[in-house]
């Protein structure tokens, strides 16, 4: 079986660490991808990070991940809120599945309070900041079945 983890980040995130530093801090997403890398190493997971811009071709890799992966990760960012599309996609993915999110959506604007992803993952994990990345590959760590 695959030990592979993807760790998918969604739109505008490959702009992080430059702007709302007070929301998001100051981590860039190839620091938190070097990051990712190193904490799968230690966990046994070998990390595959992506962004883009593009609902497509998230839910082209989402797809790859069927075989691919034993796990997925998902930033789905802005589109958390909006993308039916990417729900579907994030359901056929039969393996552990962990929404996530930087900042506490829960705590902001109205906007960003309610993800239509949160029924098709395993677990939610947000408001940890950058950190949250590695945390989330702990929690994956739990839910994976090893063979
Ligand atoms: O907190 C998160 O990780 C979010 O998924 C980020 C999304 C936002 O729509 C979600 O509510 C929560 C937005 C990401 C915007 O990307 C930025 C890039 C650079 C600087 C600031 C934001």
């Amino acid at each position: 079986m695959s030990n592979t983890v993807l760790v998918l980040n969604g739109p505008n995130l490959n702009l992080l660490g430059q702007r709302e530093p007070a929301i998001y801090g100051t981590t860039t997403l190839a620091q938190i991808r070097d990051r990712s890398i190193a904490k799968g190493e230690v966990l046994g997971f070998q990390v595959d990070f992506r962004q883009s811009n593009f609902e497509g071709e998230l839910i082209n890799w989402l797809h790859d991940a069927r075989d691919a992966a034993c796990g997925v990760i998902f930033n789905p960012a802005g589109y958390s809120f909006t993308s039916v599309a990417l729900l579907d996609a994030l359901k056929l993915f039969d393996g552990p599945k962990i929404e996530l999110h930087i900042s506490n959506i829960h705590a902001r604007e109205s906007i960003y309070q309610h993800s239509l992803m949160s029924r098709a993952v395993t677990g939610v994990l947000c408001g940890f900041g950058a950190a949250g990345y590695e945390l989330a590959l702990e929690a994956m760590s739990g839910l994976v079945k090893r063979g």
